[in-house]
Formats: structure tokens, C-alpha cells, sequence
């Protein structure tokens, strides 16, 4: 079995390995197999080197001061910034706001953008597959607007039901909210379709990018979105740093949503006026070294290659469904055509939370639960499942760690 031929020549998965210094460990007396990527991935030497060495270096409050380490923090801040915005072409740095990950990012837009613009009876529309961070926010603003929740139902699969998506659009839709790929099933959604059927009803789109931007390329221009959000610790970058992509137009007319330093131009006790883009969303200070971090983080997934890592990502994901589907008792959870590096499952007596433990005991971390996408796993009638999420650096020895690990579970629950 093997993916279709990539165009550039395949990873070498062993001496990227090397790159990972905490892949190296035993755990529990046997070598770490690390598949709990879709929670967060690891980072490479270059991703911890370039933080040291901003720390080292650097490191002085930015945006603020005229002394050279404050220049200096600036400009590895700001070039970071445009490190992002050419990773996902977006048109201009100003469409780039640094925030905590993607549950802030889309926190801002549900507090800036939508509430702001709704009035009782209007809709946002998400999806079935939608992890907590994409449902809880829209569900706090509709709480405090008097706006309804809509949501898009998924098939046995777990793919999007692209006609029931089309008849929720409504004249009082006014944002879709989406995953670009699930975190609980794996399924990637059909984006661009999304975002054309949406802007032909004139209604704008979010998309949560936290399992995308790991796996494939990202140009924001092409795929037309009107906010694109992500977190820099799932792209084998540091935690504490994701961003928020916005169309320029949007994110000019939204108020800021926290006040403070950084985001105001000045500030008198009779009024206050605001920074321009992006900064007037950046209030205090910054995850400085975060955004060096993910910087490093995008000039060694570039390296690499986003083709090759999904071409090696792809004949991962084949070969574990195939030596998964082949255990007695087991069942993969999330069988869409589409979908990114992750085997949900569950096994016929054994519960998730078992297997998990008794995996870590054989060295292989994976995650186990509801995955904060009750919805998504409660509609396959179960409370929790098995999730192996695989990045570059795994092997198909570890695929191999991972089928033993799980006979063994069944096993000795017979
Ligand atoms: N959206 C999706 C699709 C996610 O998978 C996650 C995190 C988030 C939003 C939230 O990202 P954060 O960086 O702000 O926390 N997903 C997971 C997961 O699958 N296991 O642990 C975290």
C-alpha cells in the first residue's frame, strides 16, 4: 500500500526524528511513541533554540522602548508577524493579530465581531463536528443577544451534510463558524464550498484552523475566509501563541475587546483612541518569545515541506486504519473520505480510558475521552473513544507499537 507518488522526494523520517529531542525517552521502560499530536506536538531543537536565544539575546518589552534589546524584541516580534502572514498569504500583516491560541482567536471575534452585529433571532451556524472552543463562544454570545445557535448535521461518517448546510442558511445567518478538520473524527470539511456558498448568501465566515494548519498548506486568499484561526502548539511550535487571521475590512470596523496598553493610541480620562491594526487587538503585553517560537516553528515546517508531510501523513493514516480495522472488536469512530492523520476508535468491552492506560504502560501515549467535541462523539453513541493523531515523525514502527499495544488491551479484557 502506498500513497500516490508525492512530487518531491519522501521524508527521512529517522533523521527528522533526531530534530525532536524529547522523542528520544523511555517511558514507562519502553521507547516513547508519541500519538497525541492532534493535542499538541512536539518541538523541534530549532523551535527551542530560537526561544533561547531570544531569551538570551533579546528579550525587552516591545513596541515601547527606544533602547536596542526593546528594538530588537520589536523586530524579531514584528518579523515573526510577517512570517505568519506569508505562511498563510494573507494580504497584509494588519490581517495578523497574535493571541493566546485558537480558543482566544475566536473568543475575539465572538465578543468583536458578532455581538456587536446581532439581534435576537439572528443565527450563527456551526457544524456538528465543532470542538468546545468552537461552540461554547457562539453559545455565550447567542445567551447574551438573544441570537440563535444552528447547527449543521453530520452523516455516519462523520462528513458534513453539505445540503442541510446550504438549507440552514438563512437571511438571518450572520457568521458560519467551522472546523477546517475535525479533532475528534479527523474528517476535513469541504472549505471552499463552505465559503462560497456562504458568501453567496452574503454571510461571513470563521473557520477554526487548530487541526488544519498542522497537515496541509494555507493561503488565505485563495480560500477567501473572513477569519482563519490557529494555535501555534499544534504546528510543533511553542504553547501560550496562536493567531488570528482576519479580512482587513472586518477587523477595522470590529472594537477592540480588551483594553489596556499596546492597543490605544492615547489615552486621556475624557476619551481614549485606539491603535491601528492589529495592535488594537493586542492589548498588553505580548507572548514575545511565543511568536519567535512559531516563527522558527513555520521556517522548519517549510523546510520540511507541507507536500511531503501530508504525502507521509497520508500513508500513516492507511496503513494504522488498515492494521486497526483488522482488530477483533474494534471500531474506528470517523470514517469520512476526507481526512487528516487521526484513528478515533473504540473496542467492544474495553473503555477508552482503559486503553489508554494500558497503552502509556507500553510506552504509546494517545488521548482518550470525549476529545472537547462532546457532540461530535456522543452522535456516534458513545461517551468516549480511543484517538491515536500521528504528525511527520512518526514510523509505521510505531503504527506497529501501537496495533500490539491495543491487541494486548483486548486481550486481556477477554
Ligand atoms: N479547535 C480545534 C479543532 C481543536 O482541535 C482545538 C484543540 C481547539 C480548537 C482549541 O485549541 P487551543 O490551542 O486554543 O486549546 N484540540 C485539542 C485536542 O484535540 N486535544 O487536546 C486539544
Amino acid at each position: 500500500m502506498s500513497a500516490a507518488a508525492p512530487l518531491a522526494p519522501p521524508l527521512d523520517v529517522e533523521r527528522l526524528r533526531a530534530d525532536f529531542p524529547i522523542l528520544r525517552q523511555k517511558v514507562n521502560g519502553r521507547p516513547l511513541v508519541y500519538l497525541d499530536n492532534g493535542a499538541s506536538s512536539q518541538r523541534p531543537l530549532a523551535v527551542i533554540d530560537a526561544e533561547r536565544n531570544y531569551a538570551e539575546t533579546m528579550h525587552a518589552n516591545v513596541h515601547r522602548g527606544v533602547h536596542t534589546l526593546s528594538q530588537r524584541a520589536t523586530d524579531a516580534f514584528e518579523a515573526a508577524r510577517e512570517r505568519v502572514r506569508h505562511f498563510i498569504n494573507a494580504r497584509s500583516v494588519r490581517e495578523v493579530v497574535f493571541t493566546k491560541g485558537t480558543t482566544e482567536s475566536i473568543n475575539l471575534v465572538a465578543h468583536s465581531f458578532l455581538r456587536p452585529r446581532v439581534q435576537p433571532g439572528d443565527e450563527v451556524l456551526i457544524s456538528w463536528l465543532e470542538h468546545h472552543a468552537n461552540i461554547v463562544p457562539w453559545q455565550m454570545a447567542c445567551e447574551a443577544t438573544g441570537a440563535v445557535l444552528k447547527v449543521t448535521p453530520i452523516d455516519r461518517r462523520g462528513e458534513l451534510d453539505l445540503d442541510a448546510f446550504q438549507s440552514l442558511l438563512s437571511d438571518r445567518t450572520r457568521l458560519v463558524a467551522m472546523t477546517h478538520v475535525s479533532n475528534a473524527l479527523g474528517t476535513v470539511l469541504p472549505v471552499r464550498q463552505i465559503v462560497a456558498l456562504a458568501h453567496a448568501r452574503g454571510v461571513p465566515v470563521l473557520l477554526d484552523g487548530a487541526q488544519a494548519v498542522p497537515h496541509f498548506a494555507l493561503d488565505m486568499q485563495a480560500l477567501d475566509c473572513d477569519f482563519y484561526a490557529f494555535s501555534g502548539h499544534k504546528l510543533y511550535g511553542p504553547d501560550g501563541i496562536g493567531v488570528l487571521y482576519g479580512r482587513e475590512r472586518l477587523l477595522d470596523a470590529m472594537p477592540p475587546w480588551q483594553g489596556g496598553g499596546d492597543m490605544i493610541l492615547s489615552v486621556s480620562f475624557s476619551g481614549t483612541t485606539y491603535n491601528q491594526l492589529p495592535f488594537k487587538f493586542e492589548a498588553g503585553t505580548p507572548h514575545m518569545s511565543g511568536a519567535v517560537g512559531l516563527a522558527a516553528a513555520i521556517d522548519y515546517v517549510d523546510a520540511v515541506g507541507l507536500e511531503r508531510i501530508a504525502a507521509w501523513e497520508r500513508t500513516l493514516l492507511e496503513y494504522a486504519t488498515e492494521r486497526l480495522t483488522a482488530i477483533e472488536g474494534l471500531t474506528i469512530i470517523g470514517t469520512a473520505r476526507d481526512k487528516a492523520s487521526l484513528v478515533s476508535f473504540v473496542l467492544d468491552g474495553v473503555h477508552p480510558h482503559d486503553i489508554g492506560t494500558i497503552l502509556d504502560q507500553a510506552g504509546v501515549a494517545i488521548r482518550t475521552g470525549h476529545h472537547c467535541a462532546m457532540p461530535a462523539i456522543e452522535f456516534f453513541g458513545v461517551p468516549a473513544t480511543a484517538r491515536a493523531s500521528f504528525a511527520f515523525y512518526n514510523t509505521r514502527d510505531e503504527v506497529d507499537r501501537l496495533v500490539a499495544a491495543v491487541t494486548a488491551a483486548r486481550d486481556m479484557f477477554r
